[in-house]
């Protein structure tokens, strides 16, 4: 079973997260950010997760309280959930398209936290998200997961798209390295991960 379910409670947030990682993309996301709500919605359905969130954050300052907190969450609930991470693809990578954005991610589930993040927007917000925040959010989430991951915008106008993307693509790689293998083996030279 590959599941896990964490809550975190600070000054600044309250969060709870239950996945599957062999689920079937069944979502229920309350973030109390309604673009971040659509991107973890797309994220969880086209990964092939089942995924609930429910943040309650000091969104009366601004978004990045909640934002960077869902993924240190959300990071460590993955990791808990594949354990020893025997028996994954590991590697995962995608080039994801939307109107006339494209968006590439590869992935490795390696235990070595790593993000490499180039992706400019034109405006500050995509409605109630800061877009700084959708970068915050991959350290975030990378870190706490201990997986090296490397998104790159492209090339793209519309910041929804751009983002949606991003994510899509960041979704379809991690969905391809979480995948299980025929043999239960671990992919390392060194037997371990
Ligand atoms: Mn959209």
């Amino acid at each position: 079973m590959r599941t896990a379910e964490i809550s975190r409670k600070t000054k600044e947030t309250d969060i709870q997260i239950r996945l599957d990682l062999d689920g079937s993309g069944k979502v229920s996301i309350d973030t109390g950010i309604g673009f971040l709500n659509h991107m973890m919605t797309a994220f969880a359905v086209h990964s092939g997760i089942d995924l609930s969130v429910v943040c309650r954050g000091d969104l009366e300052v601004d978004g990045h309280h909640s934002v960077e907190d869902i993924g240190i969450v959300l990071g460590k609930a993955v990791s808990q959930a594949l354990g020893d991470k025997a028996g994954i693809m590991r590697y995962g990578s995608a080039f994801i398209p939307m109107d006339e954005a494209l968006a590439f991610c590869s992935l490795d589930i390696s235990g070595r936290p790593f993000l490499v993040f180039n992706a400019q927007f034109s405006d500050q917000r995509i409605g109630e998200f800061d877009t700084c925040l959708c970068e915050e959010f991959f350290r975030a989430f990378a870190f706490n997961s201990g997986i090296t991951m490397h998104i790159r915008e492209e090339y793209g106008k519309n910041d929804h798209h751009i983002c949606e993307a991003i994510f899509k693509a960041a979704a379809h790689a991690f969905k391809a390295a979480i995948k299980t293998n025929d043999d239960g083996s671990v992919l390392s030279t060194k037997g371990v991960l």
